[in-house]
């Protein structure tokens, strides 16, 4: 049987809108945990991770909060880093999205131990690929793409072992709607897959994800990086950056449930829900709804 070690990170250091640090609770009152064992997983909370308060500071030197975001990461990097070494599935419950760099970097460690293909599916409004020169707000959830690439302030570079955690053909983005100016140029530099919602608008997720998808085999090792403001903040508003135009419910259903087909799902990030902005938990029992169908719930023939 599968184990699925849940991994709580309460912070929101990466972010300037507060509340993402509420996110794990909010999963654990969603039912995360039952929602899983009833799809006959073995499910092990390990409670929160402990870490540094938010400051509440501005910016320096085009961060906010560095030493705050790299405590937490470190965290992070040791527990997934853990779960891994057990062949658990971990699933780290944001907090806000700068937590990917300690989690993708212990994922990219562990897939060169072991000789795994990796394949990092990117579900997001915004592609957070900003680095400290380029990024309009300074928060580091919107640059953890960038550091994991190699691009990013040495402190948070080089985790995995290697500068680049990811090289830019294992990391595919979906439901892109956000992109600041120089974002674009270094997208463009770095040659990044980007499925944004107008490439979901014309060709539909289903040939969207026949793509991402493509060459997965039975040595790929598949990571998905879910940041809650992928989904259409009608559907989702408890999250700091909403953005209109998301996916819509059945897209994203059909998005989860093609990655559990392959059967290569092998750890996961939930980040950025915002319990202060919620209603009623919407947007954590949403996610749940989602993780059920990324590991194979909604799929008549399992
Ligand atoms: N690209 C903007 C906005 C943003 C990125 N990620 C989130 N928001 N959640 C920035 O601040 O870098
Ligand atoms: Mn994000
Ligand atoms: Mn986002």
């Amino acid at each position: 049987m599968t184990t699925v070690s849940l991994i709580g990170a309460p912070t929101d250091v990466g972010a300037s809108v507060r509340g993402a640090g509420m996110g794990p609770d909010a999963l654990r009152v969603a039912g995360i945990g039952e929602a899983l064992r009833a799809h006959r997983f073995d499910v092990i909370d390990r409670g929160n991770l402990a870490g540094p308060p938010n400051p509440w500071r501005a910016p320096v030197n085009g961060m906010r909060h560095l030493p705050e975001v790299v405590a937490w990461n470190r965290s992070v990097f040791e527990a997934v880093s853990t779960a891994l070494a057990m062949e658990h599935v971990p699933l780290l419950m944001g907090g806000d999205h700068c937590l990917a760099i300690g989690s993708i970097s212990a994922v990219a460690r562990h897939c060169r131990q072991h000789r795994r293909n990796l394949r990092v599916v990117w579900l997001d409004a915004h592609t957070d690929v900003n680095t400290e020169a380029i990024s309009p707000s300074g928060n580091l959830h919107g640059m953890p793409v960038a550091c994991l690439l190699g691009h990013g302030p040495p402190d948070l570079v080089g985790w995995s072992g290697e500068r680049a955690a990811l090289q830019p053909g294992e990391i595919d983005f979906i439901g892109i709607r956000s992109v600041d100016a120089d974002e674009k140029q270094a997208i463009r530099a770095l040659g990044l897959q980007v499925f944004d919602m107008r490439h979901i608008d014309e060709h539909g997720m289903r040939n969207t994800m026949t793509e991402v998808l493509q060459d997965v085999d039975e040595d790929t090792h598949i990571h998905v990086s879910f940041d809650l403001d992928c989904l259409d903040p009608l559907d989702a508003p408890g999250v700091g950056t909403g953005v209109r135009g998301g996916p819509t419910y059945r897209e994203m259903q059909l998005c989860m449930e093609m990655v559990a087909d392959t059967g290569r799902l092998r750890s996961l990030d939930v980040v950025e829900i915002n319990p202060a902005l919620d209603v009623r938990n919407r947007t954590a029992e949403l996610a749940v709804d989602f993780i059920q169908s990324l590991f194979g719930a909604s799929t008549l023939a399992r």
